[in-house]
């Protein structure tokens, strides 16, 4: 017997085990209670996320980039001092991660918070 067969199967027996309503005749495989059955047995994958990073430079002031990641990435202020030294030193930092969406209108508020304030500070994303 085929997967979606027993699928099908699996769906009436159910029925009739519960009574409610009497079940009809057997379908075939062709027949249109196999869409119902095969709904079931599709799964939804998680969303893919994404990593939104801070780049070094030599210019942005440092107390410019903690304040981006308390005002765009919700840090505190320990943790923001934290995170923008390891960037300092390491060339690049994680600020947080998320949906692409959500990534992306992150890197758009900091890009143009940065521009704004006349800092070169570059943020970008990547898959996590
Ligand atoms: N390197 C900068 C400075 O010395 C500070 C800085 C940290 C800049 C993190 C960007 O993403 C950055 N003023």
């Amino acid at each position: 017997m085929s997967f979606r067969l027993a699928a099908v199967r699996t769906a009436w027996d159910l029925q009739a085990a519960t009574g409610s309503p009497t079940p009809g005749p057997l379908p075939g495989p062709e027949e249109s209670d196999a869409t119902v059955a095969e709904r079931q047995l599709q799964r939804t994958q998680p969303p893919r996320l994404y990593q939104v990073l801070l780049l070094n430079d030599d210019f942005t002031p440092m107390e410019f980039v903690v304040m981006v990641l308390q005002e765009f990435f919700r840090h505190d202020l320990d943790t923001a001092t934290l995170i923008m030294l390891k960037i300092h030193h390491e060339g690049r930092g994680v600020c947080g991660v998320f949906t692409k969406d959500v990534a992306a209108t992150k890197v758009e508020l900091v890009l143009s918070a940065a521009q704004r304030a006349g800092h070169p500070l570059q943020c970008t994303m990547e898959a996590a």
